[in-house]
């Protein structure tokens, strides 16, 4: 069948030379590990601990010189270069554009990791520090708040640059990796084969990432929806649950639902909100504020040493399981990341970008934590909740709806969860499958990439997920963002060799400050 066919005249074509290999790399992999079970789970072990242990540094620089690299573009010679030109006003006004790249990328894999995520830094923690010991507890309250900080938003924020700059600035032919790095590889090469190799490295790193967070988030979905019903879970709920978020994409694009799937974003933010607020008023109020404040000092003093920790010589393998890991899922996502917010940065300047995302990002992921992380932490240490037990007895997911249990008003808290719980992860699936196809397509501004493109990448994103949550356990869940991070960081760090190219060759111009508009003809 020839997927051309398909796309209809108001449709961008699709570019074969990056569906196909991307459809062929991901079908080839999936089908491998649904054939060869056992083995896979060897192949991903190994495969998990040679990337993080061998390239863990790799990341860990990486992470560090982007958070570098976005202050010294926010705060530096650079700071008033504005996407669009000097007179671009922004699109959306800063709430709606902090929520909007809040909403996107993030998922219900918030909920779960800054709800349980403690427990493993508490039982097993960095630094050689007693396990289960008042030193655990404060490192563990505070850890998480550092895996989804300004060193994870600065990935995501990095390639926001080159492609915003490519694209409003330089007149580049589309939101796209590949154009981010047209400084350094030419228009020519950008829009031939090294650009579409580029481009289908950035779909398979989302492809990898999406992974990670739905085999993360769909545990915790069905987990609740069978608690709600008095069922057990069991796989086939898993796949009724991813089977409904692929239903309601198709749904949504078919039908020109597309304002369908804004309103539930908003509608998102609202639940996010509804449900901090019942715990942050029915918890330990006095006490998460405290510990996030010991957080917050902890962290500002260990912030160079969790950078930079690899545990070489201790071999504890706590960075390599976490920080690294961390890093590469937030690696995984960045090229689309960027695009996304480069998208919705019209008229912003680097400056409001670099403030914007990294403190609006980890603001917002601090709370998650303050709220969840903490009030574990307070029923675990007073006796009242036993959440780590519940875990080794019944697993992650179980313990997080039985955390949500110790609230009072449960007829609101359930429903509540399981709503924020689906549309959290049905906007990721939707939004990582939409960008996938538009990239997968010919370019064409403006024009939506045809249906059949949607709908495969919305069904196969579900898809591993479900055969990563067979082969069951972190690792399979966590190496899908490892494989797929690490040739992105070469690119994505391209990418910032090239907008630097450009800028300075604007900056030898003295044109720094008054780039022209996209709308006027470009030379
Ligand atoms: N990151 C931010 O599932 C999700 O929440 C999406 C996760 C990369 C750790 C991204």
């Amino acid at each position: 069948m020839s997927f051309n066919k398909q796309s209809t005249s108001a449709n961008a074509a699709m570019d074969r030379m990056i569906f196909w290999p991307a459809v062929i790399v991901v079908t080839v992999v999936t089908i491998t590990m649904i054939l060869f079970e056992e083995r896979a789970k060897f192949i991903i072990d190994a495969t998990f601990n040679w990337l993080t242990r061998d390239f863990g540094f790799l990341y860990q620089w990486f992470g560090l010189a982007a958070l570098g690299l976005c202050l010294w573009l926010g705060f530096g010679p650079y700071r008033h270069v504005r996407l669009g030109g000097p007179a671009a006003r922004p699109e959306f006004n800063r709430a709606s554009w902090i929520a909007m790249f809040f909403c996107s990328g993030i998922g219900t894999s918030l909920i779960y990791w800054s709800a349980i995520e403690w427990t493993y830094y508490y039982s097993a923690p960095p630094f050689w520090i007693e396990p289960q010991s008042q030193m655990a507890a404060e490192y563990a309250a505070m850890y998480g708040m550092f895996h989804w900080g300004p060193i994870g938003w600065a990935i995501y924020l990095l390639c926001a640059f080159p492609i915003g700059y490519a694209y409003y600035n330089r007149g580049s032919s589309g939101l796209r990796l590949s154009s981010g790095c047209e400084g350094v590889i030419g228009k020519a090469r950008s829009d031939g084969t090294v650009g579409r190799i580029i481009d289908i490295m950035m779909i398979l790193g989302l492809v990898g990432g999406t992974g990670t967070s739905l085999a993360s988030g769909t545990p915790l979905l069905s987990e609740a929806i069978a608690f709600n019903l008095g069922i057990t879970r069991t796989e086939n709920l898993d796949l009724v649950v991813v089977l409904i978020w692929s239903a309601i994409f198709v749904g949504s694009v078919s039908l020109g639902l597309k304002r369908g799937i804004k309103v539930l974003s908003d509608l998102n933010l609202i639940a996010i909100f509804a449900l901090c607020s019942l715990i942050f008023v029915f918890g330990p109020t006095v006490f998460m504020l405290s510990t996030f404040t010991n957080s917050m000092g902890l962290m500002a003093s260990e912030f160079l040493r969790m950078s930079l920790y690899t545990d070489t010589i201790g071999k504890s393998g706590f960075p390599q399981d976490w920080t690294i890991f961390y890093w590469s899922w937030w690696v995984a996502y960045g090229p689309y990341m960027g695009i996304f917010i480069a998208r919705i940065s019209r008229g912003r300047t680097f400056r409001e970008l670099t403030i914007g995302v990294l403190s609006g990002g980890s603001l917002g992921c601090a709370l998650f934590f303050t709220v969840f992380g903490n009030w574990g932490v307070y029923l675990q240490l007073e006796g009242i909740f036993p959440i780590i037990e519940v875990i080794s007895e019944k697993g992650e997911a179980s313990a997080v709806v039985g955390l949500l249990t110790q609230l009072p008003v449960q007829w609101l808290v359930m429903p509540l969860f399981i709503f924020l719980a689906f549309v959290y992860s049905a906007t990721t699936v939707d939004s990582s499958a939409y960008s996938i196809a538009t990239v997968a397509s010919q370019r064409s501004e403006g024009r939506e990439p045809s249906l059949v493109n949607r709908v495969f990448w919305a069904v196969s994103l579900g898809l591993i997920a479900v055969v990563l949550m067979r082969l069951g356990g972190l690792a399979p869940l966590k190496t899908a963002s490892v494989i797929v991070g690490l040739p992105l960081l070469f690119i994505m760090s391209l990418s910032i060799v090239s907008l630097l190219k450009l800028l300075r060759a604007e900056n030898a111009a003295e044109k720094v400050l008054k780039e022209r508009p996209r709308t006027e003809p470009l030379v």
